[in-house]
């Protein structure tokens, strides 16, 4: 019901008679509906890992990964408090896994992506073949993949967690399932994945079961030296540094079909100048420090912090040392639909 004290007594009293039959006047709400510029609920915000990590140390001794079926803390955006979203259209969560430990084997229809933030060695399972973990690897569960976490290593392992469960939310499309024993069947030796769909080529004949890539891991190693040697040709783009995609092999589209994912790297001393796109961003810092202005509020990084850059906002980056950011975004979705839109400032 509309609380306006300016409201005429016979247009409230029209109100009030029609909410009982669940209808409301769109005069009343039609600007906040119909903007004229995309007005996100979203504030800008950082997580600092030095900061963040005791806690997610802290949830390892009052839960094993076992109990919690996933032993993550959900990194919610301060203006959205207890929806578990970081942006409007995507969810971040920082997950641990401590030696030993196992987080069941399960699918569902959201997408998930990891960036590997801190431990080596740990593995995710993918339909049966295990993807042994790097910091700075970038690995995606597409839809409806089964997928367990295990840790045999003696150290902790964390990664960020990006998962679309705000977008299968609105569409109230979600399914899950768990698998009948905690680790799914080991079927294919950890690598054929790689050597099948990232290396250049494909199966001849192959179609895909899926919307999202068939590669699952896209290793820190070799986007950093893919990065590295593009650097040589001092191509700076005045808004991106040097940014990529990460691409499904099949289609040359997005990773995954509702999470965009790329990779950035801004040379020491840069600055980016002020752009701005529709796509509400989550960024990981995976080497480097420097700064990011939002809309007038600085955010300072450093390796492993996570920040968010809301739709609309503009913004731009200063690089205190070369570094690298993995950002992932719902701008592939927003592409399909044509609602996507940039504007260099
Ligand atoms: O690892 O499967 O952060 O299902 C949230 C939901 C991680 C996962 C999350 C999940 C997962």
């Amino acid at each position: 019901m509309v609380e306006r004290a300016d409201l005429s007594p016979d247009r409230r009293a029209f109100y009030e008679r029609i909410s009982p039959l669940h209808m409301a006047p769109l005069w009343e709400t039609f600007h906040d509906l119909i903007t004229k510029e995309p007005a996100t609920p979203c504030v800008p915000c950082l997580w600092n890992y030095d900061q963040v990590r005791p806690h997610l140390l802290e949830a390892g001794s009052l839960i094993t990964a076992k109990e919690a079926i996933r032993r993550v803390l959900v990194l919610e955006n301060p203006a959205l408090p207890g929806q578990s979203r970081i942006t409007s259209s995507l969810y971040a969560g920082l997950q641990l896994v401590l030696p030993g430990e196992i987080a069941p084997a399960h699918r569902h229809s959201q997408s998930a992506l990891r960036l590997i933030i801190e431990g080596a060695g740990a593995y995710t399972s993918v339909e049966g073949e295990r993807a042994y973990m790097e910091k700075g690897d970038f690995i995606i569960t597409g839809a409806w993949s089964w997928h367990d976490h295990g840790n045999d290593t003696g150290d902790p392992v964390v990664w960020l967690d990006g998962l679309d469960i705000p977008i299968v939310r609105l569409f109230d499309a979600s399914f899950a399932e768990n698998y009948r024993e905690d680790i799914y069947p080991q079927s294919k030796p950890p690598g054929d994945n790689a050597a099948r769909f990232g290396s250049n080529m494909l199966p001849v004949g192959y179609e895909s079961p899926g919307r999202h890539s068939p590669l699952f891991r896209y290793p820190y190693a070799r986007s950093r030296e893919a990065l590295e040697a593009m650097r040589d040709g001092q191509d700076w783009d005045p808004y991106h540094g040097l940014k990529m995609e990460f691409t499904n092999p099949v289609d040359g589209g997005p990773a995954m079909p509702t999470i965009s994912t790329f990779i950035q790297l801004l040379p020491k001393g840069f600055t980016s100048r002020p752009y701005r796109a529709t796509d509400g961003t989550v960024y990981t810092v995976i080497e480097g420090s420097g700064t990011t202005e939002i809309a007038g509020q600085t955010l300072s990084w450093t390796a492993n912090d996570v920040f968010v850059v809301p739709s609309w906002l503009p913004h731009h980056h200063r690089a205190e040392d070369d570094s690298v950011l993995f950002l992932f975004s719902d701008r592939g979705i927003q592409q399909k639909l044509g609602l996507w839109r940039e504007r260099k400032d």
